[in-house]
């Protein structure tokens, strides 16, 4: 029998329905939209959209720790890493980019996978992981197929190891890994669902932001790292985790 694990081994992502509860959705919304504000940007005013993407960091307080620390991804974290592997954050993390609805090119939505540590302001990644145990999308609104979801490249994670490895412990630019067209030809999802719902992503998943946004909102996403007290050893004669198992597999493909 499939388990649910043994799905985010082969896909490279478990979607947590509902993982954040509609009041703290509203509570971290209304910091979002101060953030807006604060940029000269009114969330209900769409004369002021004027870019189709707002980036900023995701704020910190009481309402991102209690998304940050909902006992649903606590419990999919220690399925996928162990319990004793991830660092707990009283908060989300990580950046949040608003898309407005437009038609013009973002500019940001490449495909790619995400660089983990900074060296010299690039972020970096090598095989071990360091610095991001696990990717998580946290969606703040609801995002349907018109509301620029992110589209997530299925199984993709598995292509990366092989690329990323030849780099050693010091690992790489992230930018500068060539993906295969191998791994363009793998299937795609967008990330779609309802405020709440948080996509849980193996580290090295292969995704893209997309455009033209066709809604009448903004969308808001978290797009945190759940990182961990060590990096991933990859040793086959020690118990390995779920993510672990995926970078192991990856290499022997
Ligand atoms: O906004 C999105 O849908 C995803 C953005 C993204 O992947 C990134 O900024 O790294």
């Amino acid at each position: 029998m499939t388990t649910a694990v043994d799905d985010f081994v082969a896909k490279g992502f478990i979607a947590v329905r509902g993982a954040v509860g509609p009041q703290i959705v509203r509570e971290c919304v209304a910091l979002i939209e101060n953030e807006l504000r604060a940029r000269g940007v009114e969330p209900r005013d769409p004369l002021t959209w004027t870019k189709p993407v707002v980036r900023f960091a995701c704020p910190e307080g009481p309402a991102f720790a209690a998304a940050g620390t909902s006992p649903a991804l606590y419990e999919v974290y220690d399925q996928l890493l162990g319990p004793d592997r991830w660092i707990r954050r009283q908060g989300v993390g990580g950046q949040i980019p608003v898309r407005f609805p437009s038609t013009a090119d973002p500019g940001d939505a490449g495909w790619h996978f995400d660089g983990s540590y900074d060296v010299g302001g690039q972020w970096w990644v090598n095989v071990q992981s360091r610095g991001r145990a696990l990717l998580a999308l946290f969606l703040f609104t609801d995002v349907g197929e018109g509301d620029a979801p992110t589209e997530i490249l299925v199984g993709s994670h598995l292509d990366v190891p092989r690329l990323i490895a030849p780099f050693g412990e010091r690992g790489v630019f992230h930018g500068d890994v060539g993906l295969q067209p191998s791994t363009f030809r793998r299937p795609s999802v967008r990330a779609t669902g309802r405020a709440g719902d948080v996509y849980v992503c193996h580290p090295f998943l292969v995704h893209r932001a997309t455009w033209p946004h066709l809604g009448t909102g903004p969308r808001m996403l978290a797009q945190p790292a759940i990182d961990h007290h060590h990096p991933f050893a990859l040793r086959d004669d020690m118990p390995v985790c779920a993510v672990e198992r995926a970078i192991l597999q990856g290499l022997r493909q």
